[in-house]
């Protein structure tokens, strides 16, 4: 593929509404869009990373030195011969730093699939035309605003809740959800590391409200601390932070550490590494959710596909563009009986809306290769 230039535009949008989780809060969601020009497409794709590095190590303007610096030389050296699938294998040699490998595989894979007119959805592999979607709710002042908080998706249809935990923010605000809205709702918590295996016996307080799973409660390193507290509380274990790979996911499923896995592409690297966890957790019996960094509708379109993919059987986080943005970069996405539709056109199948895009950009920096 002959690539001409390669964008790297910060943006700013304001969130709704803030979002606080047990490592921090944001009330903007800042990113990296990466925009790939050949001469017959245009690829697009949205850098996973947060401003600090609090999530993972990564962060924005690491990322941003990172891709300039180290990642895009290395592409460039491979000429006309680059493509999607080639992409890990280039970038292999640099350690870590797998959101920003994975925002240039997708804009390499977009403009790729445009040029061949397949969608994201079809090159995956998704058996679905739509999603079920869940919603991630963030830690709260109070125990009112919660309810009134889930109360509100649960009336727009979302089919599943997730609550976002730390100490302090737990068995309270479980109890609660599960006492208010009943049996019948599909509840679970992320706990993104805030415990260690010394909580064991309080984390063993949520086993009575039948949680679909407890998402990352031990630090993203502690893989044996996992599957010692599996062995002491009922909830299923899964993985977030901890899978950065199809290895580790492997690793992991066979150390017992956890029972299901989320899915993040930016995570492992892109939605080809992605698709790897995917079938090894189907060929192990372990059910996978997509998994979301609050994306505008440029990272939410390819997740979506993703999501399509059959052994992505719990609904995921991923959201209607109303849950994080008043105006989206794209056209929103919507829920329609509680999920969301896969795009069909090529790629990643969604429009940038141009003056909503020059609106929001705080920088642009033009790569010519
Ligand atoms: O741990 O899943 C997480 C958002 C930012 C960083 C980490 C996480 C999250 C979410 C929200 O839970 C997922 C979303 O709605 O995009
Ligand atoms: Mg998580």
């Amino acid at each position: 593929m002959k690539i001409q230039t390669i964008e790297l535009r910060r943006v700013a949008l304001p969130l709704v509404s803030p979002f606080r989780t047990s490592f921090g809060s944001v009330s903007e969601r800042e990113t990296i869009l990466v925009r790939v020009a050949t001469p017959d497409a245009e690829g697009w794709a949205e850098h996973a990373a947060e401003p600090g590095p609090l999530y993972s190590s990564e962060f924005l303007d690491g990322g941003e030195l990172v891709i300039r610096d180290h990642l895009l030389p290395r592409l460039e050296a491979m000429g006309e011969d680059l493509t999607a699938e080639r992409v890990a294998t280039a970038l292999a040699p640099v350690k870590g730093h797998a959101m920003s490998k994975a925002v240039l595989e997708t804009a390499i894979l977009d403009a790729q699939l445009k040029e061949t007119g397949v969608s994201f959805g079809q090159h995956l592999g998704a058996v679905r035309e739509s999603v079920p979607a869940g919603v991630s709710v963030g830690i709260l002042d109070s125990l009112d605003e919660l309810v009134n908080a889930v109360g509100e998706y649960l009336a727009q249809g979302y089919r599943r809740i997730k609550l976002k935990i730390e100490p302090g923010w737990d068995v309270a605000p479980v109890r609660l959800v599960r006492e208010t809205f009943g049996d019948d709702i599909l509840l679970q918590v992320d706990a993104n590391t805030a415990y260690t295996l010394a909580d064991a016996r309080h984390l063993a307080q949520l086993d009575p409200y039948d949680l679909l799973l407890i998402e990352q409660p031990l630090s993203e390193d502690d893989i044996l601390g996992h599957a010692a507290l599996a062995a002491l509380i009922r909830t299923p274990i899964c993985l977030d932070e901890s899978i950065e790979s199809a290895r580790d996911a492997a690793a992991a499923i066979a150390l017992g550490a956890c029972s299901v896995i989320n899915v993040k592409p930016a995570r492992v690297g892109g939605y080809l590494e992605a698709r790897r966890i995917h079938d090894i957790a189907a060929a192990n019996g372990v059910p996978v959710w997509c998994g979301g960094m609050l994306e505008t509708g440029i990272g939410r379109a390819a997740n979506v596909a993703l999501a399509g993919l059959p052994n992505f059987v719990l609904p995921g986080d991923t959201s209607a563009s109303d849950r994080y943005y008043a105006q989206d970069l794209t056209a929103p996405f919507v829920l329609e009986d509680g999920a969301l539709r896969i795009p069909t056109g090529p790629g990643i199948g969604v429009e940038i809306l141009d003056d909503v895009l020059t609106e929001f950009t705080t920088s642009v920096e033009t790569i010519r290769f």
